[in-house]
């Protein structure tokens, strides 16, 4: 049978449109997954990697925290970009804004409005974990900026950049203080190095940053009195279960959260409140815990301008400029290629 051609609506316009394309060349998720956590529970002691957070339940509970009145991180950032962003964008003039570990993407929309009134802005891309978030964002995205080039990328920005096509006059956002989130020695110059990789001529990267300060202060962002942070800690394991067959029991672990001041950085754990034996079936694990037993979720390093730069000889980057709030809590810092 001959197929009919479709005629298309003539008097209508092209609908607002965007793409959404997987970096991960390789494997189905979930088997990733698996390996990773057969992994990581086994180590000695156990982790599970904070990307897990990240479903639909963890990401809401994570604009959740974002509202507490202990979490400043958030709101910090958003004066110095309220304070910074249109100057910065005029001067850089970027044509294309790629942000890594987008999120809702809130903060972003400041920064393409700054793009667009500078007149340099063509291209938006969001690189993320969680698809639906990139959903929202580029939909609402499509329908108020037609003429950008909108693109979503589903990925981990920690094994999947170098699947992202090189541009002229990038800026690469990396946002929120999540780069707290990698090992300061052992993660932190390999993602710089992989931002730099991807900046060409006239590139720029902005970085958010938390700051060191008062522990006081720190732990009581990470262990809110609501318990929204708790609640988002065993996000991880409910993320587990789910996608691998485990039987966790979420309500049986205690939210541990703490500033380790030797390695400046907050640790959160989940700490078993009885003996229990867990069974992770797709990643093929079948463990024992005692009471008192942790497993790390996250930890979520803080700096000072110099522990910062001291990250930097090897990236091919170089702090051209260091915004703070007000306070002096958190900083967004825009780096170049050195030469
Ligand atoms: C989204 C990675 C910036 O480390 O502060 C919030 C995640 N963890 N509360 C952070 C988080 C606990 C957050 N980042």
């Amino acid at each position: 049978m001959e197929a009919m051609p479709r005629e298309a609506p003539a008097t209508r316009a092209a609908a607002p449109s965007y793409r959404i394309v997987a970096a991960a060349r390789d494997d189905d998720p979930i088997e990733g997954m698996a390996r990773e956590v057969a992994h990581s529970l086994r180590d000695r002691p156990p982790w599970l990697a904070s990307k897990w957070f990240y479903d639909d339940r963890g990401s809401q509970l994570f604009e959740r925290i974002t509202l507490l009145p202990e979490y400043y991180l958030t709101r910090a950032e958003a004066e110095i970009l309220e304070d910074h962003a249109e100057a910065l964008l005029a001067r850089v003039r970027p044509r294309e804004i790629l942000e890594i570990g987008s999120g809702s993407g809130r903060k972003t929309r400041r920064l393409v409005d700054a793009g667009l009134a500078a007149g340099s802005l063509e291209a938006v891309t969001l690189f993320d974990v969680h698809r639906p978030s990139l959903e929202g964002w580029l939909q609402g995205a499509a329908a108020h900026h037609p003429r950008l080039e909108l693109t979503g990328i589903v990925g981990d920005f920690e094994r999947d950049l170098g699947s992202v096509p090189a541009c002229e006059r990038r800026m690469v956002l990396f946002l929120g203080g999540t780069i707290g989130n990698l090992h300061p020695d052992r993660e932190v110059p390999r993602l710089l190095k992989g931002v730099a990789g991807l900046l060409g001529p006239g590139g720029s990267f902005l970085l958010g940053v938390d700051l060191e300060k008062d522990p006081d202060v720190l732990e009581a962002a990470y262990d809110d009195r609501s318990g929204v942070t708790a609640d988002f800690n065993r996000n991880a394991l409910r993320v587990v279960n789910r996608r691998l067959g485990g039987d966790f029991a979420p309500e049986a672990w205690a939210h541990v959260a703490f500033y380790d001041r030797d390695r400046r950085w907050i640790e959160m754990r989940l700490r078993a409140e009885e003996d229990c034996r867990v069974r992770v079936d797709r990643a093929g694990l079948d463990l024992a815990f005692r009471e008192g037993d942790e497993i790390r979720t996250e930890i979520s390093c803080k700096y000072t301008r110099a522990s910062l730069e001291a990250r930097l000889p090897g990236t091919g980057l170089a702090v051209s400029e260091w915004l703070t709030d007000a306070r002096g809590r958190f900083a967004l810092v825009l780096l170049e290629p050195s030469p």
